[in-house]
């Protein structure tokens, strides 16, 4: 209405502050009148004829939109992008590469793709809830297809947009169910988990789960703030594979962390983003998650087929609610459909098909974990090489073993903010800010230039 109508009083008024201001430089000594409209923020807008109108309509209503920062995970590949020289590496999002560093297509998925091409399946719309064969496919590989909890109907599964998206639903469920409820995450976390919960106002607070001084889990500092937080607050874990320190609780402590979120009431939500990528095992890699479940807690689980199955771009993953009975999971899948018909009404069918094919069919579901053992063991295989290397360049005596200890895609290097400017400035290493580093995009033949580079940016920057 107001860029169309010819009316000079729907020009005299644009909605952004500084757009008006601009329209009164540009159009000093002209008649000022108050605004008719109603409600208008802007009494002293002014009128005026036809040609200066065609100036007035060159003034942006988007003035007041300030330039965004870059992703901090996602910006680092259009910094890389953008580096013209021929050593440079992206270490920055966690993705897989080739040791020629090229991005890889699981036959698994080819072969998925190619059944779904003979069958001539169609593109009509799925349900609110996503593809059945995949929920059901989903749920049986995060719990495990035998287990009761799925035969008692007590999960409450919807497909989501990937792990972000799934994330994203159940942070909305929070913030309508659980008005003023805390998520407690992890210091440090995956970058994104924080910008979901603002945008969808869930307030959250840190629990301590990084030593810098053991370069390990501060297992008290996370039971103590556990413990300290209200009752029945949320409480992010990663069920594998932490993102980015690498660094997982023990069975053991699983267990404990599992006792005092049972005492505090608290509900355990979960996101298992890299499930068959941190031991190359999905059972045991779903390990957290049934220790949990087989408790007889409720809990939220975001899954992601992203990493394991390769299918970043199709943004396929699910969230799971376990729920005390099969007429809550009934009600609370009610409610995740109805919060996800206005956000994207329902989700994609691609990436979906190729999940319950691959999982559905037995020669597939075992030459997938094959697959998924030889991404894991050639990120096993980088990290090793990148150890010797370092042990090997750097002359201090500094233990590098933590990287040795630490699991999946990633490494926690411990470089700081400076000491990672310099390795991308110097040396042409795109990493994000915090000091972590996708082993998923190093091949072997890098490990010794990347080694020179760390040494260096450790040693010699503050
Ligand atoms: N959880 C965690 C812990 C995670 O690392 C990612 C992705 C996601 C969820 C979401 O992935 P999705 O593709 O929405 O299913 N992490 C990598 C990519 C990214 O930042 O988006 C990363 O850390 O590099």
């Amino acid at each position: 209405m107001h860029m169309m109508a010819s009316t000079i009083r729907s020009f005299a008024c644009p909605p952004l502050a500084s757009a008006s201001v601009s329209v009164r430089d540009n159009f000093k000594g002209r008649t000022r009148i108050g605004c008719l409209q109603e409600r208008c923020p802007f009494p002293q807008a002014m009128q005026f004829g036809r040609v200066s109108m065609n100036v007035a309509v060159n003034v942006s209503r988007f003035e007041g939109i300030t330039m965004a920062p870059p992703d901090p995970i996602l910006g680092v590949s259009e910094a890389f992008r953008a580096d013209k020289d021929e050593t440079k590496l992206n270490l920055g999002v966690g993705a897989y590469r080739t040791e020629e560093l090229q991005p890889y297509v699981l036959q698994v998925v080819k072969k998925a793709e190619n059944l779904m091409l003979e069958r001539g399946e169609n593109k009509e719309y799925l349900p609110i809830e996503g593809l059945a064969a995949f929920n059901k496919a989903t749920a049986d590989l995060l719990l495990g297809a035998d287990n009761p909890l799925i035969k008692q109907e007590k999960v409450a599964t919807v497909q989501g947009l990937s792990g972000t998206g799934s994330l994203r639903l159940a942070a909305a469920l929070i913030e309508r169910y659980f008005p003023g409820a805390k998520v407690l995450i992890s210091a440090p976390t995956w970058g994104n988990h924080k910008n979901i919960f603002n945008d969808a106002k869930v307030p959250w607070s840190e629990y301590r789960y990084y030593d810098p001084k053991t370069v390990g889990l501060d297992f008290d500092g996370m039971i103590a703030d556990v413990k300290a937080a209200p009752c029945g607050s949320f409480i992010l874990l990663h069920g594998c594979a932490h993102n980015p320190t690498g660094i997982d609780p023990t069975p053991e402590q699983w267990e404990k962390i599992a006792d005092v979120i049972q005492e505090k009431n608290h509900i355990p939500f979960f996101d298992v983003a890299y499930q068959g990528f941190a031991s190359g095992s999905l059972d045991a890699d779903a390990s957290s998650v049934r220790l949990f479940a087989a408790r007889g807690m409720e809990l939220f689980v975001a899954q992601s087929y992203s990493k394991n199955l390769g299918l970043y771009a199709e943004r396929i993953g699910a969230i799971n609610v376990v729920c005390s009975s099969s007429d809550t999971a009934v009600r609370v899948k009610s409610q995740l459909k109805r919060l996800a018909r206005p956000m994207y009404s329902n989700p994609p069918v691609h990436g979906a098909r190729i999940v319950a094919n691959v999982v559905g069919d037995p020669v597939l579901f075992s030459e997938w974990k094959s697959e998924m053992e030889l991404m894991a063991g050639r990120i096993k295989d980088v990290r090793k090489r990148l150890y010797d290397n370092l042990s090997g360049n750097d002359k201090s005596g500094k233990d590098w073993s933590f990287i040795l200890r630490q699991i999946g895609m990633f490494s926690f290097t411990g470089l700081n903010k400076a000491q990672s400017e310099n390795m991308t400035n110097k040396w042409h290493v795109y990493m994000t800010k915090d000091g972590r580093i996708s082993l998923a995009g190093l091949s072997l033949a890098k490990c010794e230039y990347l080694a020179d580079a760390i040494v260096d940016s450790y040693h010699n920057v503050n």
